[in-house]
């Protein structure tokens, strides 16, 4: 019996920042209606789907951004999302800024802050929690920028890994999910430690502006959305998986995100892909077998991995210089 799940990207226009969060969350109720309606048994929501993308705002203290976090989930404003999701037998995947008193890695409790996803099972559990693991931007304000890209400052590297877990989702007993979000879509490690545990899908939501302001120069818009297309669409070849890729879109707070969510099949293909910069449900049906073609061909694993040569990959973190080559002296 073929294994199909209907999917559902819910792209979200922007959020401005006097927009409460009861307001995104009624804005993401409608869309799981939508959903509800077209057959949808798993919804992506993008990441830090409850607020602005605050983090181009600059606070010197930063507990002054606690506002932006969520201590509980779910909570009383986000409780109405697990209500609807539950009476519609939906999943979903949703992104939030997590602040939590926990123990690090020495054992002192402390506030701790995350940019975090949870995906939440067609009857309201939380099943898998992944903190963002690449965090782009910088950490203090850079006066040359029109547009601060705080994460370094407000989030702490995701302690979590990479997990993926077979969970129930519609008429399947199970779907192996992993999760990224945003940045790490572009890193080919962070896709091949979820295909090293056998993902099918991968849920991923993002906000990314329309330029780039890290100070190497100019990039056409065409080729952000590439490169966030391409990211996509490589990793999901290359581990042989279905990915569900959801924007925040349009101009938020004076600042454009480029939207373009997409879902994507495990030969590379874009299924579906949006094409406003507002409130959008995109769909597909994702045949999981489609995934075995891959992992038991030219992907699989077990057979042609030489982790042995990838030394590098965890020892080194920047690039160093090859040596230089140097004609041989004649004996
Ligand atoms: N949110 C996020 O991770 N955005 C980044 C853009 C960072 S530009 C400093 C991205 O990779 O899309």
């Amino acid at each position: 019996m073929s294994r199909i799940i209907t999917v559902a990207a819910a792209q979200l226009g922007p959020i401005q920042k006097t927009e409460p969060r009861s307001s995104a969350v009624a804005r993401m109720i409608r869309l799981l209606e939508r959903a509800h309606r077209r057959g949808v048994e798993l919804v992506v929501f993008p990441e830090l789907a409850l607020t602005t993308f605050f983090p181009r705002h600059y606070h010197a203290d930063i507990a002054e951004a606690d506002h932006w976090f969520e201590t509980a989930m779910p909570s009383a404003e986000t409780a109405p999302l697990f209500e609807a999701a539950r009476r519609y037998g939906i999943g979903f995947h949703l992104g939030y800024a997590e602040l939590t008193r926990e123990a690090d890695e020495t054992g002192i409790v402390r506030t701790r802050r995350f940019n975090t996803a949870i995906l939440v099972g067609p009857e309201g559990d939380i099943l898998l929690k992944y903190r963002k693991v690449h965090l782009p931007g910088h950490a203090e304000y850079e006066p040359r920028r029109t547009v601060q890209h705080l994460e370094k400052r407000y989030f702490e590297v995701g302690n979590l890994g990479f997990p993926v877990i077979r969970a129930p989702m519609g008429t399947l007993d199970g779907l192996n999910l992993g999760m990224l979000i945003c940045n790490d879509r572009r890193w080919p490690e962070a896709w091949r430690v979820l295909g090293l545990q056998s993902v099918e899908l991968v849920a991923l939501g993002y906000n990314t502006p329309s330029l780039n302001m890290e100070g190497g120069g100019f990039e056409a818009h065409h080729l952000r959305v590439f490169h966030s297309h391409l990211s996509i669409q490589a990793g999901c070849y290359q581990n042989a998986c279905f990915a569900v890729a959801t924007a925040k879109a349009g101009v938020e707070d004076g600042a454009e995100l480029f939207g373009h969510s997409i879902i994507v099949n495990p030969h590379g293909e874009i299924i579906a892909m949006a094409a406003s910069w507002d409130d959008e449900l995109i769909t597909a049906d994702c045949d999981l077998d489609m995934c075995r073609l891959g992992r038991t061909t030219i992907f699989a694993f077990d057979r042609h991995r030489r982790p042995e040569t990838y030394r590098r990959i965890v020892d080194q973190v920047g690039a160093v210089e090859p040596p230089v080559w140097r004609k041989a002296e004649p004996r």
